[in-house]
């Protein structure tokens, strides 16, 4: 794995990055876990831009302003809620992250920040959805795109370690 991508513990509200990724739900209409910090760091000009997106199908990814965040934009993706491994999870989590890099490199966006996606609220086993993660971004990284930094920030040091396990393995 390259030298463009770092772990880091803390929260992705906080964080002076470029971009950041939220683990939204399809009405990106705000919600709780990062979701809600998110908006409630952003203020309600992110609902505001939120509302004229007219949701955001499951693996896919928006992007709107960041508002009264650090981050100049926000990237919203739609994990999927894990229902025991036979609903394409993996691939829609795969997707997530897929799409959240390519919407940023379209957007000539070099920074990304991403939490971990569906690993709260939606249930994704913890160890699988980071190995997920590190491999699509991995892939992206490799694949020539001009991105320079891309942060994946675990809430805990539960996730630290997850992803830390999923890394070795690159
Ligand atoms: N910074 C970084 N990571 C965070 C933060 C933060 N400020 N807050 C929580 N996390 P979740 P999901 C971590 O539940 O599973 C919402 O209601 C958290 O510890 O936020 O994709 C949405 O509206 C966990 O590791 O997202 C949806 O309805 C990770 O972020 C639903 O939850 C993801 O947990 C989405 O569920």
């Amino acid at each position: 794995m390259s030298e463009r991508f770092e772990i880091l513990k803390g929260n992705i509200t906080k964080l002076e990055i470029e971009s950041i990724v939220n683990a939204a739900n399809s009405s990106l209409l705000g919600g709780g876990g990062v979701d809600g910090a998110i908006h409630d760091a952003a203020g309600p000009e992110l609902l505001e831009e939120c509302r004229i997106l007219g949701g955001c199908a499951t693996g896919q990814a928006k992007i709107t302003g960041g508002y009264n965040l650090p981050a100049r934009w926000v990237i919203h993706t739609v994990g999927p809620v894990w229902r025991g491994g036979e609903h394409e999870e993996d691939e829609l989590l795969a997707s997530c992250y897929r799409n959240s890099l390519e919407l940023a490199v379209e957007n000539d966006i070099l920074d990304i920040a991403f939490p971990s996606i569906s690993t709260g609220a939606y249930s994704f086993p913890l160890d699988r959805a980071a190995e997920i993660a590190i491999s699509e971004i991995s892939k992206f990284l490799d694949s020539g795109v001009p991105l320079r930094r891309t942060v994946m920030v675990c809430f805990s040091d539960r996730v630290q370690t997850a992803y830390e396990n999923a890394l070795e393995k690159f």
